[in-house]
């Protein structure tokens, strides 16, 4: 969507304040030996308490109010029985709905101590949407934010998933325009003032694309190699982005 007026714009801010906090909530409780069930829990708890509804249930009807997806996994891991282990990698996405708006977004956190390769995939892939973010101005082509994570990700001896991409956001979960995390040459698409969309890299340490799982959802890389994802929803201005799910 694009923002049209204040009530879009405060709309916009309200649930994306939602959505990070349950992030940050989820977060703090994880530990070993918490179930992703548990933390599932946690997580569409503080959704309810604040009037909003999982947008991948809403969307989707994913068996789940949040997306925790650990190691080889990259998105859509489903909420179950699994016991969180030091050394996981463990990637939260939650996406909600209230009022009729949407925000979405994601990050990936480390289950101490990890090895350190692991623990700089997940640096670097940070470091990735902040390029995108660097990079998400409007005017400048969509595709600008495609070609800076992919350098980046490329710098770093990563590969970015191409199977998964940020999008557009707002009145529903997923809205186009689709926003490539690598650099598509037709993409002529500019971005515009108030344009409200995902950025959410994802970059595994060898493995372009995922393979779904049997249960129908799971995304885990080809290869089997670790992946890393941070997501943010953003409006579009003519400076830096606002972010909309950021929390301090
Ligand atoms: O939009 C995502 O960030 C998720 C969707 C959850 S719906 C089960 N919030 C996403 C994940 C994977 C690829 C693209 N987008
Ligand atoms: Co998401
Ligand atoms: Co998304």
């Amino acid at each position: 969507m694009t923002v049209n007026s204040e009530k879009d714009l405060m709309g916009l801010l309200r649930i994306g304040r939602v959505v990070g906090m349950t992030l940050q909530k989820m977060r703090a409780a994880l530990r070993p030996g918490i179930t992703t069930a548990e933390l599932d829990h946690i997580g569409a708890e503080y959704l309810r308490q604040h009037g909003a509804r999982s947008a991948p249930i809403l969307t989707y009807n994913f068996p789940g109010a949040t997306c925790i997806s650990l190691n080889n996994e990259a998105a859509h891991g489903i909420p179950g029985s699994r016991v969180i282990q030091i050394g996981d990698l463990v990637n939260i996405d939650v996406s909600a709905e209230l009022d009729g708006y949407y925000a979405d977004t994601g990050a990936s956190f480390p289950m101490p101590p990890v090895k350190p390769e692991y623990q700089r995939l997940l640096d670097h892939t940070r470091a990735a949407l902040d390029v995108a973010i660097a990079a998400a101005r409007a005017g400048e082509k969509l595709n600008n934010i495609g070609r800076a994570v992919e350098t980046f990700a490329r710098k770093g001896g990563y590969k970015v998933i191409q199977d998964l991409p940020g999008h557009g956001v707002g009145r529903k979960l997923h809205e186009p325009p689709t926003v490539p995390n690598f650099y598509v040459p037709t993409l002529k698409t500019r971005l515009t003032e108030g344009m409200v969309i995902t950025l959410e890299p994802f970059l595994s340490m060898s493995a372009n694309r995922v393979v779904q799982q049997p249960d129908g959802w799971t995304l885990k890389t080809e290869d089997g190699s670790m992946a890393a994802q941070y997501e943010h929803t953003v409006i579009i201005t003519r400076g830096r982005p606002l972010l909309t799910t950021l929390v301090s």
